[in-house]
């Protein structure tokens, strides 16, 4: 039977490398074959592309670079690992997918949805997530956690108000695919947090079991 693909998802400094570990803890407490990736990423090819998405440099990077390369890793990612992964009936959790292409690019960046829309088509054809988690957290309060942290990236030296545009995008997606996404308060405590998560996962397997 084909795998599951989960992603996770959420702006900056919300806790998704944190509750990866609690995710991946929770599939092999149901013995369950996966493997753990992220985006940009996941691939040699598409790690050397997030080393590029990610450097700060003095020249502007264009919107639609940004977005061709997001693609280009993912075309790379799809067919090397995730693809390959799930039709072998392994499970794929993925640290962001292309969720956080529309809530980046699209809204973040301010390029809409059209184009995205089109490379998705052709980069994924019909595959999308099983279950995606949106970890949600107020910008200010995700900054602070995340500013405590290394050397910020491109991403991470963006203002508040683009992180708030990121946001208000999830919260669209999960309101649009209301199946798929569930919306997590993650501004709680860490065990809080991982009950939401613990209660998502749980409901996800039974409606796998249900419908058999
Ligand atoms: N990007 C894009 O633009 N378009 C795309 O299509 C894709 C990506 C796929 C890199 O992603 C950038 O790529 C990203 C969007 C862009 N830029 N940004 N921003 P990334 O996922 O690799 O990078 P990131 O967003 O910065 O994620 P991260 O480094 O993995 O951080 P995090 O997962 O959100 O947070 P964390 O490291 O787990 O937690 C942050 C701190 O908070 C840490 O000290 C924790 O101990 C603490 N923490 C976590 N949870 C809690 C709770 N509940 N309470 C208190 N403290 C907590």
């Amino acid at each position: 039977m084909r795998g599951k693909f989960l992603t996770i998802e959420g702006t900056e400094g919300v806790g998704k490398t944190t509750n990866i570990e609690f995710i991946k803890g929770w599939l092999k407490s149901r013995e369950v074959s996966f493997v753990s990736t992220r985006e940009p990423g996941g691939t040699p090819l598409a790690e050397e592309v997030r080393q590029l998405l990610l450097a700060t440099r003095d020249e502007e990077v264009c919107s639609k670079a940004e977005l061709l390369l997001m693609f280009a890793g993912r075309a790379q990612h799809l067919d090397q690992l995730i693809e390959p992964q799930l039709a072998a009936g392994n499970w794929v959790l993925c640290d962001r997918f292309t969720d956080a292409t529309y809530a980046y690019q699209g809204a973040g960046r301010d390029m809409g949805y059209e184009l995205i829309s089109n490379l998705e088509a052709t980069v994924q054809g019909d595959l999308r997530p099983d279950l995606t988690l949106i970890l949600d957290i107020p910008v200010e309060q995700g900054l602070q956690r995340a500013g405590e942290r290394s050397q910020p990236d491109r991403f991470e030296q963006e203002h508040t108000v683009f992180f708030k545009r990121v946001r208000e995008a999830y919260h669209n997606i999960a309101k649009q695919y209301p199946q798929r996404c569930v919306l997590i308060d993650a501004s709680l405590s860490l065990p809080l947090v991982q009950a939401q998560i613990g209660d998502a996962l749980d409901n996800f397997w039974l409606s796998l079991e249900e419908r058999g």
